[in-house]
């Protein structure tokens, strides 16, 4: 397979001025007419023409009316143009009922509907099919479906067809077709200037009653961009599609997003909190991608980033604005420390802006898309609120309708603070997590200087530190360790955001950002009384493993007194894993006490949040586990990881058995259910609680609360917790909720994926092989396949039992799909990224089920550049 280079980048030799496509449905012989007018490109090198073009029959073609004969490869087809403008016309057939890929134009439990980011447009029709070439859209739809829909406004209607206009010049990755026997939930939302949208969700009739939350989710969306970046919706009109089988979260197609059932679809019956407040992320974001993707996007795929990066920023702001802004940065830290920091220490590292790549879909990564949003939080920080702003202005006024680069997004926060971002650029450019070591030394009281006038003058300052001579001095050291195709690592700029805590739990210092440039680097505070306590890395400031092995003492104090929340979850997190450490790396130890007992002190706190009480509630998972192990030398042991932190979870039940009632008390709902940041919150905490009591009753109170929920986040924790601790009759609960749930797919999800997740290790991938021969089992769903095998992998100490069972079953599975779908196939492999963390025996299980995946005939060239970086 081919490698493409950032590098080899050259502009389009010709450019589009407008596009009319004619779509005649038929599931196994559709008719796709193009026409498409070209013109030269002023700024191109070569004149060469050639058109993407994938899978398709070719039926006719003609220029400028007269019919030619191109030559044609697997990849698309060039020909003899003009030297000037002309028109273009094609006719292909393809066959979207066969098309298990879920790429081009497919079909969905008998609706049409298409996935073209980013490279599928291709399988529709030949076409200069990159994002530096926009045009205008205008698409008719012939079909006997009494729902037809494209992008940009609706132009015209009849019997059997629909023509839709998009006025706004865009990619064809943007391109959205779909026809159905679909229901809309209708809405309008006026826009600041005053001009009425029309919104719908499409689905499908019978989930008509789970679209109301989307469609609120959507409006406040719209209303927050207004007020925040000052984007204004640019049609008359917004679309939302739910489609079952789907092989990521949404598309941002311009006015025609479409979506996985699962990012859209919700009641209180059927989906958790956690899906609401999922569901109201992703509309968030692909909403956002309207101006940050659609109206200004990317030159080449290599710059993915620069919408993706910039939206999950986007859409973390919102979601931080409509509920916990410290929940919602602590459980993205989670979030990143499970997803992309492995990636960014293993084979698959790369740099957030990648500079080369086989196929492109297996770069939509956690990197990509995570830390990509992390980087711009930095960017955030060092030029400060109103600097942002400005610089976003800028980006939309200069940047609207281009096909941009990672140097124009920079370049407007140069201008817009006279900042040398050079040095920052490092972030887009460098793979791997740095490691930030940190020592401190404190001078005490000088008695012969003066007292610092900073502090003296300072009406702030808590008294015991007026008038002090002491100095306290932070020495930060980064290190960024090798990454596939990068030996050597340049120091980046790492916003360190500190705050100094005297010991009674003063703030001395309030946050304040360091900024370090060098690869060692000192910063002093001074005019203290006595030593500090350091609160560093507040808020996360940067994707950094931060190497300091505080005290207990320490870690206690913060877990007591941090001022930031962040920092103050962060000891809770240290604690549970030195604890967690200390029992692994010495068998004769149990769970610290001490830490329990002050972590009870901080949950029983009503003072505090219960949403971010969960959050110190909460163990570091397995996985994250074996990733601290590994960071430290030390092999992980999957059993042991498991059996240590189950006893640390008994250890703690047991330890705060008397406070479980009161809490449980505490945050019991009694209003109406609300998917709200205040009741969800209330309800984590309560799963928590749900989960000690069921290790002390065997399922008693879950078995209680399993039957009288009314609202699928407490029906389903109680589910989970019989699984767990009831073995006697938990067979029987799972039958009666799939009696209950047996119509609705998105139900089945969670229950094909509970069953393999909280099987006990011994038996996960006994449970994940079962569940593939259930009748409601579905290859060619990724939901279902996600919630199976996905789940079994997840599952950390089954998935990596030492047989090699889970590791066996994954790849004769991932082996069947990569025939029908090899995008979802290709993005599962990575659970296997890891591999190198374990033990010699683990390895060479994992590298000979690999080897098969590998030399599977016809092996898709997504799988192979996945394996092929695994194991290299
Ligand atoms: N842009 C799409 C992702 C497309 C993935 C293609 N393999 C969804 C999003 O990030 O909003
Ligand atoms: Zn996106």
């Amino acid at each position: 397979p081919q490698t493409i280079y950032l590098k080899d980048y050259t502009p389009p030799a010709w450019l589009v001025e407008d596009v009319h496509l004619t779509f005649r449905l038929a599931p196994r012989a559709t008719r796709v007419t193009s026409r498409v007018r070209f013109v030269p490109n002023p700024e191109a090198t070569a004149r060469e023409f050639f058109l993407h073009g994938e899978e398709l029959k070719l039926i006719s073609c003609h220029i400028d009316g007269r019919s030619v004969t191109p030559e044609v490869t697997p990849e698309g087809l060039t020909c003899d143009v003009p030297d000037g403008p002309f028109t273009w016309e094609a006719e292909v057939e393809i066959s979207p009922e066969t098309n298990t890929a879920l790429e081009g134009l497919y079909m969905s439990s008998g609706m049409y509907c298409t996935q073209c980011e980013a490279e599928s447009f291709r399988k529709i029709t030949y076409y200069p099919d990159r994002p530096d070439v926009m045009a205008p859209f205008t698409v008719r739809i012939e079909s006997d479906l009494p729902v037809m829909l494209s992008n940009g406004n609706p132009v015209a209607q009849g019997q059997g067809w629909a023509e839709w206009h998009d006025p706004w010049k865009k990619p064809s990755y943007l391109f959205a077709l779909v026809a159905g026997n679909l229901v809309n939930h209708p809405d309008s939302f006026t826009t600041m200037s005053g001009r009425e949208v029309e919104l719908n969700i499409w689905v499908r009739p019978g989930d008509l009653h789970k679209c109301a939350f989307g469609m609120e989710a959507l409006k406040k969306s719209m209303k927050w961009d207004e007020e925040v970046y000052g984007r204004e919706y640019d049609l008359d009109i917004f679309n939302i599609v739910a489609v079952d089988d789907f092989n990521m979260g949404a598309m941002e197609n311009k006015g025609l997003n479409i979506f996985n059932s699962s990012a859209v679809l919700a009641s209180p019956e059927t989906s958790t909190d956690a899906n609401f407040e999922r569901i109201e992320a992703i509309i968030a974001h692909e909403y956002f991608h309207n101006w940050t993707g659609n109206r200004i996007t990317c030159r080449d795929w290599f710059q993915l980033c620069l919408k993706e990066g910039l939206t999950v920023y986007r859409d973390s702001q919102f979601t931080s604005d409509m509920r916990s802004a410290p929940v919602k940065r602590i459980s993205d830290v989670i979030d990143l420390r499970a997803r992309q920091f492995p990636e960014d220490q293993g084979p698959l590292s790369h740099p957030v802006r990648p500079e080369s790549f086989q196929e492109i879909n297996n770069f939509y990564t956690a990197t990509v898309y995570e830390k990509g949003a992390e980087v711009i939080g930095m960017l955030k920080r060092l030029v400060g609120d109103e600097a942002y702003a400005r610089a976003l202005d800028l980006y939309f006024e200069r940047h609207d309708g281009d096909a941009a680069t990672i140097e124009d997004w920079l370049k407007v926060f140069e201008d817009v603070t006279d900042r040398d971002l050079t040095q920052f650029k490092r972030w887009y450019s460098q793979s791997g997590t740095p490691r930030l070591k940190v020592t401190e030394e404190w001078t005490p009281a000088d008695a012969s200087r003066p007292p610092s006038r900073d502090l003296a003058a300072n009406p702030e300052a808590p008294d015991q530190v007026r008038g002090g001579t002491g100095t306290y001095t932070l020495t930060f050291e980064q290190h960024t360790p090798p990454t596939p195709g990068q030996r050597d690592k340049a120091p980046q700029v790492l916003p360190i955001a500190v705050g100094l805590l005297t010991p009674n739990g003063d703030e001395v210092v309030p946050t304040t950002l360091l900024e370090m440039t060098e690869a060692k680097q000192s910063f002093s505070f001074d005019g203290l009384t006595r030593k500090p306590v350091p609160s560093l890395l507040r808020g996360f400031s940067a994707p950094v493993v931060l190497e300091r092995e505080a005290s207990r003492e320490e870690r206690l104090f913060l877990l007591a007194h941090d001022t930031d929340s962040f920092t103050r979850w962060e000891a809770s997190r240290d604690l549970a894993r030195a604890s967690m450490l200390g029992a692994l790396t010495d068998p004769s130890k149990g769970p610290d006490r001490t830490w329990l007992e002050a972590l009870r002190g901080v949950v029983r706190d009503t003072e505090l949040d219960p949403a971010y009480r969960a959050l110190l509630l909460a163990l570091p998972g397995e996985n994250e586990m074996a990733q601290t192990l590994h960071e430290r030398g030390i092999t992980p042991d999957p059993e042991a990881i498991h059996s240590t932190r189950q006893a640390h979870l008994q250890a703690r039940a047991e330890l705060w058995q008397a406070n479980l009632p009161i809490l449980a008390e505490e945050v019991a709902v009694t209003a109406p259910y609300r998917p709200d940041a205040e009741q969800s919150g209330k309800r984590a905490l309560g799963a928590a609680v749900l989960d000690m009591q069921s290790r002390i009753d065997w399922g008693k109170t879950a078995a209680r609360q399993f039957e009288t929920a009314d609202n699928m986040t407490q029906q389903l924790s109680a589910l989970a917790c019989l699984i767990r601790y009831d073995a006697k009759n938990s067979a029987r609960y799972i039958r009666d909720f799939y009696d209950q749930w047996k119509d609705d797919r998105l139900v089945i999800d969670k229950w094909f994926m509970l069953q393999v997740s909280e099987a006990t290790p011994d038996r996960a991938a006994e449970a994940a092989e079962g569940l593939t021969q259930h009748p409601d089992f579905d290859l060619k769903n990724p939901n279902r396949f996600r919630a199976t095998l996905g789940a079994l992998a997840m599952n950390h100490a089954g998935f990596h039992r030492a047989d090699g069972a889970g590791y066996a079953l994954l790849a004769d599975w991932l082996i069947r799909l990569d025939t029908l779908n090899p995008q979802t196939t290709a993005r599962m492999c990575s659970v296997f990224q890891a591999w190198r963390r374990y033990d010699a025996d683990r390895q060479a299980l994992i590298r000979s089920n690999l080897e098969r995946i590998a030399a599977k005939p016809d092996l898709s060239r997504d799988v192979a550049e996945m394996v092929g970086r695994i194991l290299a």
